[in-house]
């Protein structure tokens, strides 16, 4: 028997959920209890809705097609709604709350006519740890009710914990589709969702409140995600003096049996699902997963950082996870997985670009069109058989390379923090910053070129942005006060307790040399793990491989051993420091990034810039 409101004995929870109701006007309400059979029933709804396909090849895995306007973030759509416009600071879009809230009010009313509203009590990691954060999301959509089952660790279990204490936290995250239905309406095969002008992502920080209109997809809907566990989280954790990050989090285990755990930040699409599942090329060496796209990291009482994966599954980008780039996330999406807006084959499977083998026969593209597989696989911008940000969801259990501590209560202590992005020149392969505030100054310069998970806009794609800390669209406050945060948590401890930090680029590009695929002058993915060895070693303070430059210190070289030979002839050039690049790199930062901050930018991050720019005009 599934819950019902009479189950919830949190007064506050009562009241707000309540408060939904009178709302938004649904015709059922469900508290959902996590449970298998739940999670089937509503997954049947969603197959005779016509939303869903089962997939004969694959066991309890499922195929959702999106409308094409509603297959990612909308970032010109999300708002951090703080009381000072200030406060949300000069990256992220700003609209005062009471004006937001009457707006976006007149679209919650009788929103949800002829649908279910879904109470979902879930908990934003391991439950019991004291690092964990639970929330209330209050939804009409089914797909998004699968998804938390999968992402979060959802229902009943944590219902009992609010239920045990009427003073117990939690972060109210209201969510609809923006799609209301008339008597005897159906969505008849149709995703749910409202036109672009209609969507509202919007997050208000004193209040730790979430609501989102509008949109089906991931970090619009999946509200414990993207709005909770980054956008509401970095406002705690400033207030509390800890970290929310866009980040992966890996245990890396050397020849010797020695760990280091590392955390990434990387924009979106730009590679940590792939780096935390890594199978490294050189012997030895392992790679297991904590996390793959968010990290909360707290002190623990010795000083260091203890890092914690929030969620329980993952939303990873389809396109391009092949057994040879990414096996283990394969593996963890053989079944109990959700697919998005991939492509579906004649018997019953999944397709998508990049997925390593050729497709055959007749394909139904993601925007639900039967088609003939296209020659060599690769199809034109814009008609792709799945969409370039097609998504499964994944339990993180399921992972082959899961480590042991994932569900750690503790977390696990990290010794590195790598940033990176998508850089096609200029970057090197690695370095490493000089001191922590120098290693803040390098997050704080990250960019990329712009990928299919930020933008609905496939015109933007490719273009070069500034993304610092991979948090430009995740960071509930003033960006520049962010900085002054990492900053002050450099400060907390000694510096021997602080993780080491370490810029890396997988993405450098030569597209002269037709040697290499795609242009790229780095093979990425297992490769990925000479790197790694690198940065383990210099966490051990090994001293015996390193070189002193003018932005930090680099590798004189890598382990090579089996690396094809065109790669061997690159090595040498992005292990170099690029002067003139650099110099120009910090005139951009000068004239174009860091002035959007004034008087909120760190005085620490000008000395750093100052202090590199000194010793470029040196070497
Ligand atoms: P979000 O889930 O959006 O936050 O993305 P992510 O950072 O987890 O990115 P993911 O690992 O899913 O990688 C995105 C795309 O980058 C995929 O198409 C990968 O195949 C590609 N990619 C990942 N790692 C590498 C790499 O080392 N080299 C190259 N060339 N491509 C990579
Ligand atoms: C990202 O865009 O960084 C993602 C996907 O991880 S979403 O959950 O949609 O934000
Ligand atoms: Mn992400």
């Amino acid at each position: 028997m599934s819950l019902t409101l009479n189950d919830i004995k949190h007064p506050k929870i009562s009241t707000w959920v309540n408060e939904m109701i009178a709302m938004c006007e649904p015709d059922d309400v469900v508290v959902v209890d996590g449970s298998q059979e739940e999670y089937d029933r509503l997954m049947q709804k969603c197959v005779k809705a016509g939303l869903a396909t089962k997939l004969a090849k694959k066991e309890n895995c499922y195929l959702f097609r999106s409308l094409p306007s509603d297959v990612a973030r909308v970032e010109s759509r999300t708002f951090i709604s703080s009381v000072k416009e200030e406060d949300a600071g000069p990256t992220n879009h700003w609209i005062d709350p009471s004006e937001l809230k009457q707006t976006m009010r007149k679209l919650y009313k009788g929103c949800m006519h002829g649908r279910t509203m879904y109470v979902i009590p879930f908990c934003m990691g391991p439950l019991g740890s004291p690092i964990s954060k639970n929330g209330i999301e209050v939804t009409d959509s089914e797909y998004v009710v699968l998804n938390m089952d999968i992402m979060t660790r959802a229902g009943k279990k944590v219902l009992d914990i609010f239920n045990a204490d009427p003073n117990a936290e939690f972060v109210p995250c209201l969510h609809s589709v923006g799609k209301p239905l008339r008597e005897c309406e159906s969505d008849n095969g149709i995703w749910p969702c409202a036109d672009v002008e209609y969507k509202y992502i919007t997050q208000f920080p004193e209040e730790r409140l979430v609501w989102s209109y509008g949109s089906g997809y991931g970090g619009n809907a999946l509200l414990g995600k993207k709005c909770f566990a980054l956008r509401i989280a970095t406002v705690l954790a400033r207030d509390e003096g800890w970290l929310a990050e866009h980040m992966l989090i890996l245990k890396l285990t050397n020849p010797k049996g020695e760990v280091k755990y590392v955390t990434g930040a990387f924009p979106s699409a730009c590679g940590k699902t792939n780096l935390a599942m890594l199978i490294p090329t050189i012997p030895g060496w392992k790679v297991e997963t904590i996390g793959d796209d968010i990290a909360w990291m707290k002190f623990g009482k010795d000083g260091r950082l203890y890092a914690i994966n929030p969620e329980a599954g993952f939303f990873g980008v389809a396109p391009g996870t092949s057994a040879e780039s990414n096996k283990n996330a394969l593996i963890s999406a053989e079944k109990n997985t959700i697919y998005t807006n991939c492509a579906l084959t004649e018997d019953g499977d999944i397709w998508w670009e990049g997925i390593g083998y050729p497709a055959k026969g007749k394909l139904v593209d993601w925007k639900g069109k039967t088609r003939d597989a296209l020659p060599k696989d690769k199809a034109p911008k814009g008609e792709e058989m799945a969409h370039p940000n097609a998504r499964f969801t994944a339990p993180a259990k399921q992972c082959p390379c899961i480590a042991k501590e994932w569900e750690d209560p503790a977390g696990v202590p990290i010794d590195a923090i790598l940033f990176g992005g998508r850089r096609p020149s200029t970057i090197p392969l690695v370095h490493q910053s000089l001191s922590w505030n120098h290693g803040v100054f390098l997050g704080s310069i990250v960019g990329s070129e712009i990928t299919a998970a930020s933008t609905i806009d496939a015109s933007q794609v490719g273009k070069i942005r500034r993304d610092p800390f991979a948090i430009l669209p995740f960071c509930g406050y003033n960006m520049g006060d962010y900085f002054k945060h990492w900053i002050e948590i450099g400060k907390a401890t000694t510096a021997d307790k602080l993780p080491k930090i370490f810029y890396v680029n997988w993405f450098r590009k030569d597209a002269d040399n037709a040697d290499l695929p795609g242009g790229f002058m780095w093979p990425g993915y297992g490769d990925n793990s000479r790197v790694l060895a690198w940065i383990f070693d210099r966490c051990n303070g090994d001293e015996s491989n390193v070189v002193e430059t003018a932005i930090g210190y680099m590798p004189k070289t890598l382990n090579t051993d089996g690396l094809a030979d065109c790669y061997k002839k690159t090595l040498p050039e992005i292990l170099k420091v690029d002067v003139e690049g650099w110099k120009k790199e910090l005139a951009d930062v000068k004239e174009n990034h860091y002035p959007k901050f004034g008087k909120h930018l760190p005085k620490e991050l000008s000395e750093i810039i100052d202090m590199i720019q000194d010793r470029l005009n040196k070497a």
